[in-house]
């Protein structure tokens, strides 16, 4: 693929570990880099500081309009939202304003395999990553999952599949950007603090296959309405997955295996392996190695090696993540789960008594749909406690009174109030899940943070009991 960069002088909006790689990589093609970010702080200053000492031009603490002047380009970070004035003006100038994603596919050496979704974006990048490299391809997962595509199309071998997690943010900003294969996982309402509504952040998700043709191709989730709906905007070649023996899928679970049909083999079916060989539990897992599995085959990699990866994966940090067992009960750290979408999906991987953590920063979003599932599973004896803590713990926990029956529930300040009361409240064979259906930024640095801190507080929580 030829590098198409014409632009010569460009803006980079927002400093962070987008914005370093973006500018890092600009600079070493010899472009003239403006960098501009709002931030002031000691750390801030410092990589500033290394960038001017670099040649780049840099602006911090405000994005006036004067950063767009003699500027032919702009590549925005994903956390900046698209109606700051500063994007609006590049508009109205006609500048092009870019996502790292769409800079770093014009370098890319091999074929892109782009996955995007509400959830289980990171899951199924993995897994992928993991089916390649059993089947002898160097793979390397980037994107979102926190290693830049800009450094990874540098780092993948010619013709190697480049696997990368793409967010709402950065597909609202792509253009040409034209991946061999599309995965949409799911579409559940989130970021809503970012997306002006569900149709804003629908289209923006469909953007990740508009320049798709030949032989590109999406893989859709059957089962989500959402993603059946974007589904029609495709422009070439659709594989769907589903957990159910369905006509139109491709690849598809039956009874206890999971097989495919080979639309080129005249639609024989495959069986891949069966369910109870993947190395994560859950449907939602099912789903990601559905996903995972109908990428991969469609780059032609042999079936042994999409059974070979999905045996092996056993899952990343802070995803369901099972902690540890005190005195009969098991804790799972969820601390990715930062919609209401993500916990119900971590909900709907038990069926026995639980407690429940719940609470951070909300993003816009109704907890309704989450306290009518806890509610159904109140009925059936399988709620202890929810706990509701941090910013959002009274909106939360007013959305839980107001279903029937009314739910247990505690606010709180915190996770050490909620390790506090636990005692008198859990009970051997329970579950205690901390999947807090929001964002962790009222308190913590990420969810990264946040869940160490839970896994912490289990720790704790274990030597006292045994003190
Ligand atoms: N900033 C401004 N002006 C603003 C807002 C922010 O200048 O109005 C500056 C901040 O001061 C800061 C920088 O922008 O210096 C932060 O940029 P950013 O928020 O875009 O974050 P990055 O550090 O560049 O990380 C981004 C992704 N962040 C987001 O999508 C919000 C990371 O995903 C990703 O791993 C990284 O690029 C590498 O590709 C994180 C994430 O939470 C993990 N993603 C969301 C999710 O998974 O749900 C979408």
């Amino acid at each position: 693929m030829s590098v198409r960069l014409e632009a010569e002088r460009v803006l980079v909006l927002g400093l962070g570990v987008s914005g370093r790689a973006v500018a890092d990589r600009l600079l070493r093609e010899g472009k003239e880099v403006r960098i501009n970010d709002v931030s002031t702080s000691p750390e801030m200053r410092e990589v500033a500081g290394e960038f001017a000492g670099r040649g780049a031009e840099v602006i911090l603490g405000h994005h006036r309009p004067e950063v767009l002047e003699g500027v032919d380009l702009v590549v925005v970070s994903p956390g900046i939202r698209s109606r700051l004035p500063v994007l609006l003006e590049a508009e109205r100038r006609g500048i092009p304003v870019w996502s790292e994603i769409e800079l770093a596919w014009r370098f890319a050496r091999g074929p892109v395999v782009a996955v995007t979704g509400t959830n289980g974006k990171t899951t199924t990048v993995s897994m992928i990553e993991g089916i390649l490299r059993k089947a002898g391809l160097e793979a390397r997962a980037a994107g979102n999952i926190g290693h830049p595509m800009i450094y990874a199309v540098e780092e993948t071998p010619q013709g190697v599949p480049l696997v990368v997690e793409v967010s709402s943010f950065q597909l609202f900003y792509v253009h040409e950007f034209r991946p061999r294969v599309a995965v949409l996982l799911n579409v559940a309402e989130d970021h809503f603090d970012w997306h002006e509504d569900l149709e804003d952040y629908l289209r923006a998700k469909c953007r990740i296959w508009m320049n798709q043709g030949g032989e590109d191709c999406a893989v859709i989730n059957l089962d989500d309405p959402l993603s059946v709906r974007a589904a029609q905007t495709v422009p070439g070649r659709k594989r769907f997955f589903s957990r159910r023996p369905r006509r139109e899928a491709e690849i598809f679970r039956e009874g206890d295996r999971i097989y495919w049909r080979d639309p080129v083999g005249g639609g024989v079916q495959t069986a891949i392996m069966e369910v109870g060989e993947l190395g994560l539990s859950g449907e939602h897992n099912l789903e990601n190695a559905l996903a995972a599995a109908a990428a991969t085959l469609s780059l032609e990699v042999p079936p042994e090696a999409v059974r070979e990866g999905l045996r092996e994966y056993r899952g990343l940090p802070h995803r369901l993540q099972f902690v540890g067992k005190v005195e009969g009960v098991d804790f799972y750290d969820d601390s990715k789960a930062t919609n209401p979408h993500a916990a119900l999906r971590a909900l709907s991987a038990f069926s026995r008594p639980l407690v429940m953590i719940l609470g951070g920063r909300n993003k816009g979003l109704s907890f309704r749909e989450l306290a009518e599932e806890l509610s159904v599973r109140a009925t059936k004896g399988e709620v202890r406690m929810i706990y509701s803590i941090g910013e959002a713990a009274e909106e939360i926990a007013s959305a839980l009174r107001e279903v029937r029956p009314p739910l247990p529930v505690r606010v709180l300040a915190g996770l050490e109030e909620v390790f506090d009361d636990l005692p008198d409240v859990v009970r051997e064979g329970d579950v205690v899940l901390f999947s807090p259906a929001c964002a962790s930024f009222d308190r913590y640095r990420d969810y990264r943070e946040r869940g160490d801190h839970f896994q912490e507080m289990v720790r704790m929580f274990g030597g006292r009991s045994r003190g």
